[in-house]
């Protein structure tokens, strides 16, 4: 596995919104959770195949918070904790845990950013982040398969401003091309979309929130963990998901 300088990560999420982390997960498990994922998919498919919630062919799934999908090599990963810890100071936490999937069929979403504006009557003020969003595919990422488009800088300018001037092509959306294995690290205000898949394979990628403690999502759809499991987790990782719905019964 390729060294990490944990400050350079950082400088390059706080200036260009995002880092590539090449190689980092390991692969057996990232192949064990896409084997998991398929009969989740199967289940969501069968109730919203005709409705799909992030536009044509493209679904946002939550993902359940146990093995193999939870592995403590994604989330207590000492070099991500390190980066977001920098960012978002101690005491960070873990909300959501999901995965995006463009379908063939899928088309350009409009840019965006994945967050309300903390204080929509100031958009001048610019202000530290204060969640983080962690990526991993299971499979490698091609310009063909619905990559992922970042605008890199724009979380460092106002909402609106940030969106006309991508409009104007003052800011490429860039495809990140990412092999299986590979960790992306994003400030979820940084604009981007998702691209067309043009092939049979979902490009499936999965992803979870880091957060400040003091901020809550109240929509935010979380899956229970199981108390039995928790309980074999680390100090660490139970402060982590302190966040999460427990599930007394499973
Ligand atoms: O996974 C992607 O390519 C982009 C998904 C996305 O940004 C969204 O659905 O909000």
């Amino acid at each position: 596995m390729p060294a990490i300088d944990i400050q350079e990560c950082i400088d390059q999420v706080l200036q260009d919104g995002y880092c590539i982390l090449r190689g980092h997960f390991p692969i057996d498990a990232i192949e064990a959770c896409h084997a998991a994922w398929r009969p989740i998919a199967d289940a969501h498919l069968a109730h919203h195949a005709d409705n799909p919630n992030r536009g044509p062919n493209r679904h946002y799934i939550p993902l359940p918070f146990r093995p193999p999908l939870y592995n403590p090599a994604f989330f207590n990963d000492d070099a991500i904790l390190a980066i977001a810890t920098g960012i978002l100071g101690e005491n960070v936490i873990i909300d959501g845990f999901a995965s995006d999937t463009p379908f063939k069929g899928s088309v350009h979403q409009d840019v965006h950013a994945d967050l309300p504006e903390l204080f929509p009557e100031r958009p001048d003020v610019i202000l530290p982040p204060h969640i983080l969003v962690v990526n991993w595919p299971f499979v490698d990422v091609t310009t063909e398969n619905g990559p992922f488009q970042i605008a890199a800088g724009t979380h460092l300018l106002p909402k609106s401003e940030g969106l006309s001037r991508v409009g104007a092509g003052e800011f490429p959306l860039l495809s990140l091309l990412m092999n299986v294995g590979d960790v992306l690290v994003r400030d979820p205000r940084c604009l981007h979309r998702g691209s067309p898949n043009l092939t049979d394979t979902p490009r499936v990628q999965a992803g979870f929130t880091l957060l400040r403690p003091w901020y809550i999502r109240r929509r935010l759809v979380r899956n229970p963990i199981a108390r039995s499991y928790l309980e074999t987790l680390s100090d660490r990782e139970k402060d982590l998901l302190q966040r999460l719905p427990v599930d007394e019964d499973e």
